[in-house]
């Protein structure tokens, strides 16, 4: 058979089709919400009965809505965060939010007090992918943290953290995590989850040995589309800071799981070309400087939030971009400007798209000289099934851009099929300036989307895509470039 007649094989390994879906969402919000918030704290020490959490207004809807209009594609919410308080009806604890007077008024007057549920429903209803965060270190019930105040409460529950400790923290924490992946909206519909973050941090000298191959399998029986995150993750790693960056280079594979030994941070941007693992980076962010709401703190501003979505989701590592509400229950008037600002930045620089399904395209060569299916005007379809690819054995070649005329460029965005494996490890952008080609940019691993920009003003006509490097014959599935005054 003809190579032109077969589709390229996949090149080692390829994400799942959750791992897929999850890239297209680039970026979505975190919602710390807890004791923390009322307390003032980031890490508090599981020192509060439930009845400190007490929502004056609170409103899950404003979050969703507000994260919707910002353009975000899914959010999480801390159901559980490290002082082991339940925001979720649970049965495994006492220590849950259902047990506050905020709660038995709501229930008072028939409000639902269940507020990952409520949360779920906002994201339903404005059409987020929605997500949960359940803290695996649980201050609640590690005899390492002494909690002097709920002593005689029934909150003063058996300290089963820790490996040596009497009782079973994975059986308990295999409870909570199921409860989550098996809960209802109220019309008896399943809440879908997109991503479930098991947190790696530890504040504790207590040892305590996860059964994560057990929480993999919950997770996989009962929301098979949902990535379990973990700091080396299975689905999808942290990306080795919380600032909002990453290196220019991002590989979408690493050699580890989260059972071997801890990455350093560097190694966690960068991954591993040719890794064992599809565990690609995470990039968990925040808006103002801690993950739970501070009165004294304020929003980044749209400009700052532009500069780290170019730096994450423009480098292809997913922004999870914390937003917390205050001790209303509301996103704060400030944050919400800022997003605003920020989806204002980034519309009116991804607006700027001149090449359209007609612009005219050429290649370097042509897969089987099939140009119907791997033809370069693949790369403008709008379709992430298909892309521009050459014979198999051609590692470098190019697509040449016709702009038919003189336009000012301010930068590419660039995408590669990765449903195939990712190949690419070296590319230029080069421009027609002054009778010849001028390199204007040169990027390394491209992967599943690179947002180049030029800082200088560049005015051209004619721009040529090179792969320079790829480790197998390269699938490019989509080229833009944005500018304008032509
Ligand atoms: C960290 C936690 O310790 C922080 O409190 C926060 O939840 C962040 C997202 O993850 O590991």
């Amino acid at each position: 058979m003809r190579v032109g007649a077969q589709s390229p094989a996949a090149y080692l390994r390829t994400p799942e089709p959750r791992q897929v879906d999850w890239h297209q969402l680039e970026y979505y919000a975190f919602i710390h919400f807890g004791h923390n918030t009322f307390t003032n704290e980031e890490w508090g020490r599981s020192q509060s009965t439930p009845d400190v959490f007490n929502p004056t207004n609170l409103d899950t809807d404003q979050w969703a809505e507000e994260f919707s209009k910002a353009g975000f594609k899914g959010m999480i919410l801390t159901a559980k965060h490290h002082d082991g308080m339940a925001l979720w009806n649970t049965t495994t604890t006492a220590y849950k939010i259902e047990n506050s007077v905020w709660a038995a008024n709501r229930t008072a007057q028939r409000l639902e007090t269940d507020v990952v549920r409520l949360a779920a429903a906002s994201a339903k209803k404005y059409g987020l992918r929605f997500g949960v965060y359940l803290s695996p270190w649980d201050m609640h019930r590690d005899p390492a943290m002494p909690k002097p105040h709920l002593v005689g409460t029934i909150y003063d529950e058996p300290q089963i953290f820790g490996d040596s400790n009497p009782g079973d923290y994975n059986e308990f924490y295999s409870q909570q995590l199921t409860e989550l992946v098996t809960m209802k909206h109220h019309d008896g519909s399943q809440i879908d989850l997109f991503e479930i973050w098991l947190d790696g941090a530890s504040g504790s000298s207590t040892r305590q040995t996860f059964a994560w191959t057990m929480f993999r399998d919950i997770i996989r029986k009962h929301q098979p589309g949902a990535l379990m995150w973990g700091h080396q993750g299975v689905d999808a790693r942290w990306v080795g800071n919380e600032e909002g960056y990453s290196l220019e280079t991002n590989w979408h594979t690493i050699n580890s799981t989260q059972d071997d030994a801890r990455l350093s941070e560097d190694a966690l941007m960068l991954g591993v070309r040719d890794g064992l693992y599809w565990t690609p980076a995470e990039s968990d962010a925040r808006i103002r400087d801690g993950w739970f709401w501070h009165s004294d703190e304020h929003p980044k501003s749209g400009e700052a939030l532009m500069e780290m979505y170019l730096e994450t989701v423009g480098r292809s590592v997913t922004l999870l971009l914390d937003v917390p509400p205050n001790t209303q229950g509301l996103i704060e008037k400030e944050d919400i400007e800022s997003l605003r600002r920020f989806r204002d930045l980034r519309e009116s620089f991804l607006e700027q798209a001149l090449l359209h399904p007609e612009t005219n395209v050429t290649a370097s060569s042509i897969r089987g000289n099939n140009e119907g299916l791997y033809g370069p005007e693949k790369v403008l379809d709008g379709n992430p099934t298909t892309y521009w690819t050459m014979d198999d054995g051609q590692l470098t070649g190019w697509v040449e851009i016709d702009l038919g005329r003189v336009c000012s460029i301010e930068g590419f965005v660039t995408q590669e099929h990765i449903a195939l494996g990712q190949r690419i490890g070296g590319y230029s952008f080069d421009a027609l300036v002054d009778g010849g080609f001028k390199t204007v940019v040169n990027g390394t691993s491209l992967g599943y989307k690179r947002i180049d920009t030029l800082s200088s003003g560049l005015k051209t006509s004619r721009i040529r895509f090179r792969v320079t490097q790829s480790n197998a014959v390269p699938l490019v599935q989509s080229i833009q470039v944005l500018g304008g005054m032509c």
